[in-house]
């Protein structure tokens, strides 16, 4: 696990500044680019410090976060996080925000069938922004998996889409935590070329304790909290 002095928010600092302990570290750009509200801030959040806030705070143009993490064989990396706005797509400063990114984490929310759909958009972006050049690695994540009653993209059509542009697939909740590590850890893996055994990526994974939302199924006030007898009772059912 990175220490907490390596997980400062940069805040206003440039990107690429490092201390001299960092210079031997290599540095990954990672950028979080999909629609307002798909939770590119929250997932950042997530990752760097282990936060999550429930209201909704828009980011203007763009934030950065920073992590160092280390991967098997004592492979460190830091990872610069750009958390790019939703509202940037029609700015100006788009193709710089993501021009030299080793890594495009798309990102959807689930439950809300255009944030997929305008993928395209941002992806015929980052098409256009690094040219003839090869493309970053691109992951394709859907966001909000603890909403998954609500879920309204389906698996197949976020398969395909992933599948036909080469894409890593995730997904994960920034609220609860589920996957976020696991997602950032492999990229961070597969950009530094660093294999990632299945039980070493499960143990950076946070542990998701659901609620209990059922109330007491026999109150101790009526009949001494004894059970009735009846749920005891085992019934067959016999199909013919
Ligand atoms: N239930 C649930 N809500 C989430 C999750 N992630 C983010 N949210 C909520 O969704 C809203 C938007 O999250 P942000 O992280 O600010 O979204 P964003 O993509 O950064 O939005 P822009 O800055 O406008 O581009 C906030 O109210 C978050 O609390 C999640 O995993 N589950
Ligand atoms: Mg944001």
């Amino acid at each position: 696990m990175a220490e907490a002095k390596n997980e400062a928010k940069m805040g206003e600092e440039s990107p690429e500044s490092s201390d001299s302990e960092a210079e031997n570290i290599k540095q990954f750009k990672v950028i979080l680019l999909g629609n307002g509200a798909t939770g590119k801030t929250s997932l950042a959040q997530r990752f760097a410090n282990d936060q999550f806030a429930q209201s909704y705070k828009q980011t203007i143009g763009l934030d950065f976060f920073m992590k160092r993490i280390t991967l098997p064989g004592d492979v460190e990396v830091a990872l610069q996080i750009w958390d790019i706005g939703g509202q940037s797509i029609g700015g100006k400063m788009i193709n710089n925000y993501i021009y030299g990114a080793h890594a495009c984490i798309m990102c959807y929310d689930i439950t809300n069938v255009d944030s997929f759909m305008d993928l395209e958009d941002w992806y015929r972006l980052v098409k256009k922004s690094f040219k003839d050049e090869k493309l970053p690695m691109c992951v394709l994540l859907g966001n909000k998996t603890d909403l998954n009653h609500m879920k309204v993209v389906k698996d197949t059509v976020a398969h395909r889409f992933a599948s036909e542009n080469s894409m890593h697939e995730h997904a994960v909740s920034a609220k609860t935590g589920d996957k976020v590590q696991t997602t950032f850890y492999q990229v961070a893996a597969t950009l530094s070329g660093v294999l990632m055994p299945k039980a070493e990526m499960d143990s950076h994974e946070t542990v998701v304790t659901a609620q209990i939302t059922g109330y007491e199924q026999h109150d101790s006030e009526v009949e001494g909290g004894q059970v009735p007898e009846y749920t005891h009772k085992r019934q067959s059912c016999v199909l013919s």
